[in-house]
């Protein structure tokens, strides 16, 4: 196995909807013994602590919530990201999915550097694909796949240094979609696998097609794992609940299948809130799903139950 230098970049944003408590993520995670469990497989490990948003106006209580303060977080996470990105394997603790307007952008800046094109695939239970205006609820966590795709309508933004093609885009795990997204995917290239698909394929099938063409291409891979891609049964310290999600094989099986192939650059972990977890077992079970996507197996799984 080839050693990584991992970067932990903690993201304690919480603007991307109206519910507070994904700011607890990142300590949540340095809690659950994320650093420990990295250094356990052989890998370096660096917690350059959280980034800081700078100033931002007060929230007006807009249409869109919170949109000054999401877009400093996106300004000061597109920095952070495209160093992590030149230098390691940056893991960003979120926060909530609005981090992900900066990270994936900051990334994809510095794929564009590097001259290789960047994939996205997207685990979630949502296709985060609205723009500011076809979002109802003003929340701009469900807004990043839009953004960093140059979808118009991101006005105040920081403009994109280099767009995701949608054709370099995987989604895996929808089970909401609102009508605008779906009629603007449907519109795109994007590789979609819902749940209903998973019943039919196994969640292998999407993933090996999609993970055969980032390796043709040469290309970098940023995975962004929302914790309601599970289902809430296992995973229940999130606001956006939706039944129906990923199995925890399911998940350890898609983690298993990003590390054998050996292609992905950076990581999300989104959505947290460790106000509504049951003994930290949210926040164990996404630093478990990050060990096997750094090459733990599962015959390896030590016999406690995390690192905490
Ligand atoms: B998440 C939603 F309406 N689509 O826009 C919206 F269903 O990052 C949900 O995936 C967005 O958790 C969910 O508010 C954002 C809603
Ligand atoms: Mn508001
Ligand atoms: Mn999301
Ligand atoms: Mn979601």
């Amino acid at each position: 196995m080839t050693a990584k230098h991992c970067i932990l970049i903690g993201a304690p944003l919480d603007s991307g909807k109206r519910r507070k408590g994904c700011l607890m993520g990142p300590d949540a995670y340095r809690t659950a013994g994320i650093a420990r469990m990295i250094e356990e497989l052989g890998h370096g490990v660096e917690d350059r602590g959280n980034v800081d948003p700078g100033a931002f106006a007060e929230d007006p209580d807009d249409r869109l919530h919170a949109l000054d303060e999401t877009v400093a977080w996106t300004r000061a996470l597109t920095d952070a990201a495209r160093r992590g990105a030149a230098e390691g394997f940056p893991i960003f603790m979120g926060g909530d999915h609005a981090l992900s307007l900066g990270t994936v952008a900051g990334v994809a800046a510095h794929a564009a550097d590097a001259g290789r094109p960047l994939f996205l695939l997207w685990l979630d239970a949502h296709p985060d694909y609205h723009t500011p205006e076809t979002t109802d609820s003003g929340n701009l966590h469900g807004t990043p796949v839009a953004y960093v795709t140059g979808r118009t309508g991101f006005a105040g933004f920081p403009p994109l240094e280099a767009a995701v093609p949608t054709g370099n885009i995987c989604m895996i795990g929808l089970r909401s979609v609102d009508p605008a997204e779906r009629e603007a995917i449907e519109a795109t290239d994007m590789a979609v696998a819902d749940m209903r698909s998973i019943d039919e394929t196994g969640i292998a099938a999407p993933l090996r097609t999609f993970l055969e063409r980032v390796a043709e291409a040469d290309g970098m891979l940023h995975v962004s794992l929302d914790v309601d891609f599970l289902d809430p049964t296992i995973a229940p310290a999130v606001v956006t609940t939706v039944p129906g999600g990923a199995t925890l094989r399911e998940a350890h099986h898609a983690m298993e299948l990003l590390h054998e192939s050996g292609l992905v650059t950076s990581l999300d972990l989104v959505e947290l809130n460790p106000f509504l977890d049951e003994r930290g077992r949210t926040a164990s079970l996404m630093v478990d799903l990050t060990a096997s996507l750094l090459g733990r197996r599962v015959f390896d799984r030590p016999t406690r139950r995390s690192y905490s």
